[in-house]
């Protein structure tokens, strides 16, 4: 059952400095929209849906950690096909302590853990199936990886969410298996008492549910009973396969969590959502009070994410109900979800993630980083390097507030998020004064979403400087957290401008902060003619970010050099000043800021792609043709249909070559169509 916030009005209207109109609105996670309702209704609606206290909790936690761990980590696969013999769960040592140490050392608040990934292999001493750690080799088959991870959960101070896989490869795959096996719905008890293993928990619930649902259920049971608080249960919408029809009841799984882990969010459908990527792009307007068609909290079907544009005022308009739900940044430090190795297997560096985190948590959604264990159990010295990195960043940038000791409205600067300004003068501005010329590059701006919700569209911020207001950013939304990035300013006042807002926006925090720059990690991307551009690692993949250059704003003032011949860059290296063509060589690069040197980037690559084209396939989609798997574009990709099979394309390279090897670079978009097996000739 939600716990709703209730606030009215009326109460909101001691705390502002004017009145605003009139509302006796009742402030709510989920406001239906009547039929026919006119758009300034809606608006207002929008204005007064606020998230529950789990939500707001989710939310307040900001980064957090996923974790991705079992057989796949050992197949060194991404998806598991269910019939892996337990065996190869090989795991001799597992260092839980050090995944926490180092969460913690990132700043993370939570982890979520895999306890069953799609293969269907439990990682807990469960009762109801032999397909898991119990029958592998680990501890001699007592091992208990999920509680291992509590445990050290408890004493790093850090929460614990839980990955349940709804889809089941061994129970699909397995000839006794649960999954779609077309049993009838039955009155059943969860749990199923097993003989010798008794849970300590006495709550028992009646459901009328099949086989697969059942297991599902008993298994959620001792996950959220024995593990200690539960904080979010995941729920995969991906599916690899399916079987028999297999629905899911899903008013009964909801019910069991919010009876035995009250203080858990959902993630899938009412309480988190997904941000609709998995590349860790962000919006630029990320709006967590969006549209249903139907009531949230009663619909089993998981609505599309992926839509750039999922709570403006014109979608708003088209909604059946108005609904807050954050969203969740979830993206993977590594290529791939399970760990595959050290050396070819990318690991995201520490201006990228320090980037998705700005964007991410300063762009009002929770940050949801997958760290995947090695076979060793545990996390991988590079991993932890940019971990403990990010956390360093976050930490110098953001626990030291330029506005300390500023002069300004008291509840903006109080710090206290249950105190807030509410705008509502003539130009709906403020100021804040600091008491000496101070050199900043950050801002973040917090609204009173528990009370107010969302309500700031737009606005803009001015610094005084030579006696006069210069406007030094500009952005959208606020909602939970804005973090504004801008080239640093020297300034002694502050001016915040909310330009457009549905009703009067309520402020509950302004803080201001100053970024060290650092040399940037680098990337390389190559066009078709061969030529390579350089520039700082990190998302290229972005929807909007409204103007502003991530990059230069992160790390202003970089140059980099680079070498073709194989020796290592310095700074008497050429300088990089536009693309470089590199064919059939090794470029290496390296940037410099301030003195200091960055780390080398090298790659070698071969003949470039501008007289290929396409000489024959198998088949191909119109959005997706065989010519993108050449366009030099790791954007676009080739998509082939279901028949005939083999895939195949044929690449004519207009003239006769000398080749050694050949890479291929999987679409990282999507879980599905990737190459498993295939030939080259
Ligand atoms: C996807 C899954 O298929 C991936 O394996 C991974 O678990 C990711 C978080 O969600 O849908």
């Amino acid at each position: 059952m939600k716990k709703n916030i209730l606030f009215t009005l009326g109460i909101l209207l001691l705390l502002s400095c004017r009145t605003e109109p009139q509302s006796s609105m009742i402030a709510r996670s989920t406001i239906k929209i009547e039929e026919g309702e006119n758009r300034e209704s809606i608006i207002e609606k929008a204005a007064h849906v606020v998230p529950t206290v789990n939500q707001l909790d989710a939310l307040q936690n900001e980064f957090i950690a996923f974790i991705h761990f079992g057989p796949n980590t050992f197949t060194r696969k991404e998806w598991g096909n269910g019939m892996e013999d337990p065996a190869v769960f090989d795991l001799r040592t597992l260092d839980t302590d050090q995944w926490c140490r180092t969460m913690k050392s990132a700043g993370m608040k939570m982890v979520i853990f895999t306890a069953k990934h799609h293969d269907g292999f439990v990682l807990w001493q469960s009762r109801y199936t032999e397909h898991g750690v119990a029958s592998s080799g680990y501890r001699n088959g007592k091992g208990d990886v999920l509680k291992e991870l509590s445990e050290s959960c408890k004493k790093y101070g850090l929460k614990l969410g839980i990955y349940l896989s709804p889809a089941d490869l061994y129970q699909i795959e397995h000839p006794n298996g649960l999954y779609g096996n077309l049993s009838e719905y039955t009155k059943r008890t969860i749990p199923r008492a097993v003989e010798g293993r008794p849970f300590e928990n006495k709550t028992t619930f009646e459901f009328e549910v099949d086989d697969y649902n059942e297991y599902f259920l008993n298994q959620l049971f001792e996950l959220l009973t024995e593990y200690g608080d539960i904080h979010e249960v995941w729920f995969d919408g991906a599916h690899p396969k399916r079987k028999g029809g297999q629905t899911y009841h899903y008013a009964a799984w909801r019910e069991l969590i919010r009876t035995l882990a009250p203080k858990a969010v959902i993630f899938g459908r009412e309480d988190i959502r997904w941000c609709g990527n998995e590349a860790g792009a962000t919006r630029g307007m990320e709006w967590n009070v969006i549209t249903y068609p139907e009531d949230p909290n009663l619909s089993t079907e998981f609505s599309d994410m992926t839509d750039n544009d999922l709570g403006s005022r014109e979608k708003l308009y088209t909604g059946k109900y108005l609904h807050y739900q954050p969203a969740e940044t979830n993206t993977s430090i590594r290529e791939g979800w399970f760990y595959r190795d050290d050396t070819n297997q990318k690991v995201r560096s520490a201006d990228d993630v320090f980037d998705i985190y700005e964007r991410s948590v300063g762009g009002n959604s929770i940050f949801l980083l997958n760290i995947p264990p090695n076979r060793e159990g545990k996390f991988s010295p590079r991993d932890v390097a940019v971990l403990e990195e990010v956390g360093k960043r976050i930490q110098e940038t953001y626990s030291i507030n330029l506005f300390e000791n500023a002069r300004g409205p008291k509840k903006v600067l109080d710090r206290n998020s249950d105190s807030y300004l509410v705008v509502n003068n003539d130009d709906h501005s403020f100021t804040i004064s600091l008491r000496k010329p101070t050199t900043i590059n950050r801002l973040i701006l917090q609204e009173a979403i528990a009370t107010h919700g969302e309500r700031v569209e737009t606005h803009g911020v001015d610094a005084w400087i030579d006696n006069q207001w210069v406007e030094i950013a500009q952005s959208t939304n606020i909602g939970y957290k804005r973090i504004l990035r801008f080239p640093e300013v020297t300034t002694n006042k502050i001016r915040i401008r909310i330009t457009t807002s549905r009703l009067n926006p309520a402020i509950s925090n302004v803080s201001a902060h100053y970024y060290h720059a650092r040399p940037p990690q680098l990337s390389f991307s190559r066009d078709k003619e061969g030529a390579v551009t350089i520039t700082p690692s990190q998302s290229v993949f972005n929807w909007n970010l409204h103007g502003e250059n991530a990059a230069e704003n992160l790390n202003a003032g970089y140059e980099i050099f680079y070498t073709l011949d194989g020796s290592e860059p310095s700074r008497h290296s050429l300088k990089y000043e536009e693309p470089v063509p590199v064919i059939n060589s090794e470029l290496k690069a390296v940037s410099f800021l301030n003195e200091i040197q960055g780390a080398v980037e090298r790659e070698t690559f071969g003949i470039a792609k501008k007289a290929w084209k396409p000489a024959g396939v198998s088949s191909q989609r119109d959005r997706h043709p065989a010519t993108a798997a050449f366009d030099a574009n790791p954007f676009t990709y080739w998509q082939s249909e279901e028949k005939p099979t083999p895939h195949f394309i044929a690449i004519d390279l207009g003239s006769e070559q000398e080749l050694r090897a050949l890479v291929y670079t999987p679409q990282t978009f999507y879980p599905g169509g990737m190459i498993a097996k295939g030939d080259i000739f």
